[in-house]
């Protein structure tokens, strides 16, 4: 089996660490991306990391990992996880394993937080643990 792993990340998560600490905590994408490298090599992985606040983008990496026969999509598609259809079509095209992630736990936030389109074709959800739901994630990814 592969050993990539891709990271795509949605709107606004290139902000992390700068705004909205006490939702988001106050470590950067780019730290978040270091220690998924990281814990990549200990676990005998690679990651392949992305951010984009386009949807359209965030399709065509998903059908890229697809390409490359990638192990695992870990995705945080931000506010997309609340409105995109075309995300939720784009993992069910595809045979790699999504694994949706949050910083938060959407369920104790607002009402339209609760919907998630990911979720409904995503192997599996870890959210509301901060910088590490990533981590935890990418452990998931590896027990695949
Ligand atoms: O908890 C998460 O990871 C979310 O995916 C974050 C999204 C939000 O729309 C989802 O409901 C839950 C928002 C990401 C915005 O990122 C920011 C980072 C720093 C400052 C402001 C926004």
């Amino acid at each position: 089996m592969s050993d990539l792993v891709y990271v795509l990340n949605g709107p606004n998560l290139n902000l992390l660490g700068t705004r909205e600490p006490t939702i988001y905590g106050s470590t950067t994408l780019g730290a978040i991306n270091g220690m998924l490298a990281s814990r990549a090599g200990e676990l005998g992985l690679r990651v392949q990391c992305h951010q984009s606040n386009h949807e359209g983008v965030l399709v065509d990496w998903i059908h890229e990992a697809h390409g490359k026969a990638a192990r695992a999509i870990l995705l945080n598609a931000g506010a997309y996880t609340h409105t995109s259809v075309a995300l939720l079509d784009a993992i069910k095209a595809v045979t790699v394993p999504v694994i949706e992630v949050h910083l938060s736990n959407p369920h104790t936030r607002e009402p339209f937080r609760h919907t998630s389109y990911i979720g409904q074709a995503a192997r599996g959800t870890i959210s509301g643990f901060g910088a590490r739901s990533y981590l935890l994630a990418l452990e998931a990814a590896a027990g695949l």
